[in-house]
């Protein structure tokens, strides 16, 4: 493969994988890096290979197609690990509830909001539907150097089952919060459900090939304390426990967007380290975090679309905050159709200047 020739690559092939070094606790000289979403719209060769699929849900469960798209930033940038394309609402697709994700529009679900709709639900993921996604984990960890940790994941229950219960993308999730406050016993079985799902899930894509998996907790953020504890920390403490039992040591990375305290209590899950998004002050997280706990994060992707200077200034500023600690290079979010391919070169190789 072409790409094992690739110049800018670090730690050279067929060497240990400095992503999972740094996962294991080692502070590193130049941070691994790799970024959110970097299979997506702004590689041409990902919309080449997307407009051979007819839905994006048919392109994550072809094995071919997504593995291939999955290495393709791997191939261009030399990324030190590579995160499996797919989505979190797999899931619930998996767990029998009709998802579709329509050109332009986002996802759309059938709702879930009344004891008959949750009835229609499978008791347990359905994992023969997602054996094309476990494919996709065997092929890319196949086409993989060691020196390239794979990253499998999931939605972290809350943030799933306010897709569930919404049945599409919100501004903020009302319809989930509100019936969670409504109708908690209704909605605790839905975040069980997706609790249980997520441990089978996330097992598997270990056993599969996975170097560790990350649980994206997009829309935690939305809850106060108490909401919090209960729809959001607890059950990704059940997940951590739960893989962990199954699979002794697995690295768990969480990215719990969140702010102040309830950053403080994301640190307390169990994970191997945690993702940050733009809205938290690296120099503050640092301060605050365990000092041997790795964080990944945190760039604003407005900053690389930006380019130049402000791009420069802005990674030196969180390399310098993380210094001291592990720390996995990324942004703070995903990577927009819109960032120009010279500024994830230009990125890529100040980082490892
Ligand atoms: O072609 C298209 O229109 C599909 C666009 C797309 C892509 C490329 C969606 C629809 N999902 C994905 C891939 C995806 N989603 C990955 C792949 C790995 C990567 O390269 O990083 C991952 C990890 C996700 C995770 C995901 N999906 C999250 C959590 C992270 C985040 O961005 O906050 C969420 C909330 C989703 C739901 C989702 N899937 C897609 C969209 C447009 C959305 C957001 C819907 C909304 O809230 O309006």
């Amino acid at each position: 493969d072409s790409f094992l020739e690739d110049p800018i690559r670090r730690p050279g092939p067929g060497e240990p994988s400095l992503f999972l070094r740094v996962l294991d606790g080692e502070v590193a000289a130049k941070p691994p890096v790799w970024l959110m979403r970097q299979a997506g719209r702004y590689l041409p060769e990902y919309r080449e290979i997307r407009a051979t699929a007819p839905t994006f849900l048919d392109l994550c469960y072809d094995p071919k197609r997504a593995a291939e798209v999955t290495l393709q930033p791997i191939r261009r940038f030399g990324f030190d690990a590579a995160i499996l394309f797919s989505d979190i609402l797999v899931v619930p697709d998996a767990l029998g509830l009709p998802t579709a994700f329509e050109s332009g529009h986002g996802p759309k679900l059938k709702p879930v909001t009344t004891a008959e709709g949750f009835a229609e639900l499978h008791g347990e993921v359905d994992m023969g539907r997602l054996s094309p996604v476990l494919e996709t984990v065997e092929r890319v960890r196949g086409a993989l150097g060691p020196e390239t940790a794979l990253i499998g994941f999931c939605g972290a229950p809350f943030t799933v089952a306010s897709y569930m219960v919404a049945g599409s993308g919100t501004p903020d999730q009302g319809p989930a919060r509100d019936l969670a406050y409504r109708n908690p016993e209704l909605f605790g079985r839905i975040i069980d459900r997706v609790t249980e799902a997520s441990i089978t899930y996330l097992s598997a894509q270990l056993d599969a090939g996975a170097d560790a998996v990350m649980i994206f907790d997009s829309w935690a953020g939305v809850l106060p304390r108490l909401e919090y504890e209960r729809w959001s920390q607890g059950p990704i403490e059940r997940i951590v426990a739960g893989v962990r039992k199954r699979r002794p040591g697995a690295r768990i990375v969480g990215f719990p967007r969140v702010s102040g305290g309830q950053l403080l209590r994301a640190a307390e899950s169990g994970v191997t380290a945690l993702g940050l998004d733009i809205f938290v002050d690296p120099h503050w997280a640092d301060s605050v975090l365990p000092r041997a706990l790795p964080v990944q994060g945190n760039l604003d992707p407005k900053a690389l679309i930006a380019g130049g200077r402000a791009l420069d200034e802005a990674v030196d500023d969180i390399r310098g905050a993380f210094g001291r600690r592990p720390h996995v290079f990324n942004l703070g979010h995903g990577i927009t159709p819109d960032t120009p391919i010279p500024h994830v070169e230009r990125l890529v190789a100040r980082l490892r200047a």
